[in-house]
């Protein structure tokens, strides 16, 4: 019954039709507009989106920048507060805003309804670790007579750049981090999830969070990168996606006069590694589920399973029956675990990736698409066996799983391989052999690690997520370091002897 409802209200949710543009100090700017379709379809119109101009960028850095002057002075319980409150307000709306980014995202009901928690989740968090670590000046001892204390501030207007895999819990996660610490925030969203991201802008408006503190430019992103990473008065940027654009803005930052921070989460080229000691239901649960949720559309994706030559047949033969499980088809409906890919782009990609492999590695098992996904970007949940990670060179960003054989011995080059790729986001380990867990997870160079489980979905606060090489500069999202990179520190050193208070360190210094 509770199913049956869920499904009737999303359906009734699906009628609205949706708005975005720049909003800059909460007003909503005109400019070249776009019709937004659903990747389900590539018919149903969504709604319009209005692209960010060069006066609308403009006028963005402008009132961020004059707004930090006194959102720098704010008191951290206040910045935590309105974090709370857009918490509850996201949590009120979470029903409208899976439903848009349904369809928008093309994001299956589970998911949506993770990302609005995981939203709600950051804005919590990151508002605690705020009051933890910034709440209070830190008192640092020192000699007689002098008083030292840390003091933390946000860097200044930091830009937020957001992929359209995750268009709620990524977009909110960055600004509620960068607002948290100090920052006044320009939010530019992913294009493909522009709707999406605009509802949620304004509910941390209605939630309090002062229009100037938080401005809004929806549009094409290497236009709006050009301007906006090349203004000195950014002070710092948060940018999930893809390693390329990263190193892009990397270069750009380079060219400003100061060093911006740059927090970058990228891509990964994922591995699962099960010896013969695996349990096999449990790894190919666990396969299945990190290769094929969200259509593997996510930077945390499984994406090469090397399995130990003597379970590989039974467990290509499991992982083959299991994919026969998997529905796919309209993102709508709660039933289906799969939804289409974000856009016929990413379709045409990874249709090359596939042709490719049928030269060079064997195909193994593709599901054919039933009938209702024709009209959409579809892509089958694809098997298939390599004989070196080599035959991978960047990141296969869909429902794509690579296995690849390996005998005994040959583990220390296995993990090599995986350290020499030069990714280090996610490793799943499926053993049940302590020693080998151990000499796995000591050795490779990667963020997050999980054992016996499946390697997706890194709850916020108890498994803080990011990656270290071509996978991203760090920190972790969702930890308790991660607010520390977007604030500075000032240490004040004041001489608490000196004679009359302050007058008398001013006429000393005079
Ligand atoms: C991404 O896909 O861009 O653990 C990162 C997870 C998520 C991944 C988000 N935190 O699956």
């Amino acid at each position: 019954l509770q199913l049956q409802s869920l499904q009737q209200e999303l359906e009734m949710l699906a009628q609205h039709r949706w708005q975005a543009a720049p909003l800059i100090n909460g007003q909503a700017q005109s400019g070249v507009k776009y019709v937004s379709y659903s990747p389900a379809n590539r018919k149903t119109r969504l709604g319009e989106v209005t692209m960010a101009d060069h006066s609308a960028i403009q006028a963005a850095l402008d009132s961020a920048a004059a707004a930090y002057g006194e959102w720098r002075l704010c008191p951290v319980k206040k910045r935590a507060l309105y974090l709370q409150q857009a918490a509850e307000l996201l949590e009120n709306h979470h029903m409208e805003l899976a439903s848009l980014c349904i369809r928008e995202g093309g994001r299956s009901v589970k998911d949506a309804l993770n990302e609005v928690r995981e939203a709600v989740d950051f804005c919590r968090y990151y508002a605690a670790i705020a009051e933890d670590t910034f709440g209070q000046p830190i008192l640092l001892p020192g000699p007689a007579g002098e008083q030292n204390r840390l003091l933390h501030y946000g860097r200044g207007v930091f830009a937020c750049i957001s992929p359209w895999n995750f268009p709620i819990a990524i977009f909110v996660g960055q600004i509620s981090a960068a607002l948290a610490a100090g920052n006044t925030v320009i939010a530019k969203p992913a294009q493909q999830t522009s709707l999406t991201a605009m509802f949620c802008i304004q509910l941390l408006h209605q939630a309090g969070i002062p229009t100037q503190v938080l401005q809004f430019l929806p549009g094409e992103g290497a236009t709006i990168g050009k301007i906006l990473l090349s203004d000195p008065r950014i002070a710092g940027v948060a940018f999930t996606g893809s390693t390329a654009t990263a190193n892009l803005i990397n270069r750009q930052l380079s060219s400003l006069p100061a060093i911006v921070a740059l927090i970058a989460e990228t891509g990964g080229q994922n591995v699962m590694i099960a010896d013969s000691s695996a349990h096999c239901e449990q790894l190919v649960q666990d396969a299945i589920v990190s290769a094929f949720n969200s259509a593997g559309q996510r930077c945390s994706a499984l994406r090469v399973l090397y399995l130990q030559q003597d379970i590989a047949d039974k467990v290509i033969a499991m992982l083959t029956g299991a994919m026969k499980q998997l529905v796919i088809g309209d993102p709508n409906d709660y039933a289906v675990d799969i939804g289409p890919v974000i856009d016929q782009q990413a379709v045409d990609r990874l249709e090359k990736h596939v042709r490719a492999r049928r030269e060079d590695a064997e195909v193994l098992y593709q599901i054919n698409l039933p009938a209702c996904c024709a009209a959409g970007s579809f892509f089958p949940p694809t098997l298939i066996e390599l004989t070196s990670l080599n035959q991978l060179e960047e990141e296969i960003f869909g429902p794509i799983l690579h296995v690849i054989r390996y005998r005994e011995g040959e583990l220390q080059q296995v993990i090599e391989g995986v350290n020499r790729c030069g990714y280090g986001l996610t490793l799943g380990i499926q053993s049940r052999i302590q020693q080998t867990i151990d000499r796995i997870h000591r050795q490779v160079k990667v963020g997050n690690v999980y054992v016996n489980r499946n390697m997706i979905g890194a709850v916020v606060g108890v498994q803080p997520f990011g990656g270290m090489g071509l996978s991203g500069t760090g920190p972790k999202a969702g930890g308790p370091s991660y607010l520390q990179r977007f604030s500075v520190e000032q240490t004040l050193t004041v001489n608490s002897t000196a004679i009359g208070g302050n007058v008398a360190l001013l006429s000393r210094q005079l």
